[in-house]
């Protein structure tokens, strides 16, 4: 009742404002009672087109100056800086082509504002014009469109070449898991109808599978630099994406089925923390916690850089937050970290 009662004097007050709003238009009798622009209207547009102009120009200038320290460092995978490469050159292409038809655009509009007398030219076509601006864009666009093709065929030709490491990366709401295939680099046949959690067999590993007694599932990710990984995806409950910025690289992970990536890292953590844009970034990043440390707020210890693991599809309330760390280190380092893990045979004996 109240509601309605509400609605009721919602649409009053509309129609009270609306009536208003007539009595006031009818007042203003000797004002020019026209909707058609004249003159001086055409001008002022003019002259707003040119202040448009200008804005987006500067807000351009602005975002440069201010948000380019946002950007990612360095690719530190194999085919990062191919797939960077790329990008560049699209937004360069980008960037030159809309300045200058922007600026265009906005010329012509003042120019040939409306005024009193004027008339438009009638002018049927020009072949010559159209079939150059027809044949760039295509020219430009297909180089483009094949260059791409070319690296992302490149980037996802997932082969067993050069003995990968393989590497699962289970996802589930909301955190990852990471299952090493072991001394025989071969991993364990897995169904999400075989996890059985009072044996801890959290990814539905194939107990009877022989491959699968030597996987090692970890919660942190270790990589040795230089050597290819080869990523194979699952997921538990609803489409997730493993997205590892650092290293260029994303695939979707798609319940009932796997899907893969590959590459190769080239930097370990410790050189990218010594990268001038990483200590820029953890510089900031630490200027801003230690002032929160100061208020007394959350959250506020010293960051260190590391690489990472996001999720990067909205997969439900704690999506923000699925990550997992990543540390690419030298050969020794790894091949010591990876000994001291439980393989999955000792894992599910401490439990029995
Ligand atoms: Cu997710």
């Amino acid at each position: 009742m109240t509601t309605l009662l509400i609605l009721t004097v919602l649409v009053l007050v509309a129609i009270a404002i609306w009536q208003m709003t007539k009595i006031f238009e009818l007042s203003q009798i000797n004002a020019v009672d026209s909707q058609v622009a004249n003159d001086e209207d055409n001008r002022i547009n003019g002259y707003l087109l040119f202040g448009f102009l200008i804005f987006i120009y500067g807000i351009t200038i602005f975002s440069f100056w201010k948000y380019t320290k946002f950007l990612l460092p360095e690719a530190a995978s194999a085919h990062g800086a191919e797939y960077d490469y790329l990008m560049l050159v699209s937004f360069v292409i980008i960037f030159i082509v809309q300045t200058i038809t922007q600026a265009l655009l906005h010329y012509f509009g003042y120019k040939y504002k409306g005024k009193k007398g004027n008339k438009a030219l009638f002018y049927a076509d020009n072949d010559r014009l159209e079939f150059i601006w027809t044949i760039i864009p295509v020219v430009v666009l297909a180089g483009l469109i094949l260059w791409g093709l070319y690296t992302w065929t490149n980037i996802m030709d997932i082969n067993d070449d050069d003995d990968p490491l393989i590497v699962e990366l289970y996802a589930q709401q909301f955190n990852w898991t990471a299952r090493y295939a072991g001394e025989d680099n071969v991993l364990g046949g897995a169904n999400v109808r075989m996890i059985d959690i009072d044996k801890a067999n959290i990814l539905g590993i194939d107990e009877s599978d022989l491959n699968a007694s030597d996987d090692i599932i970890v919660k942190e990710l270790h990589l040795p630099v230089g050597r290819k990984v080869n990523f194979k995806m699952r997921s538990q409950d609803v489409l997730h994406s493993a997205y590892m910025p650092h290293f260029r690289a994303q695939m979707n992970c798609v319940p009932g089925m796997t899907t893969q990536f590959s590459f190769t890292p080239i930097t370990t953590t410790a050189d990218m923390r010594l990268n001038p844009d990483v200590v820029d970034k953890v510089r900031r990043t630490n200027a801003i916690r230690a002032e929160k440390a100061a208020e007394g707020q959350e959250n506020s210890d010293p960051w260190e850089f590391d690489y990472i693991l996001l999720c990067n599809k909205i997969c439900g309330k704690s999506h923000y937050n699925m990550q997992m760390k990543i540390i690419v280190e030298e050969e020794e380092e790894y091949n010591k970290w990876i000994a001291q893990q439980k393989t999955f045979s000792q894992s599910m004996a401490t439990v029995q």
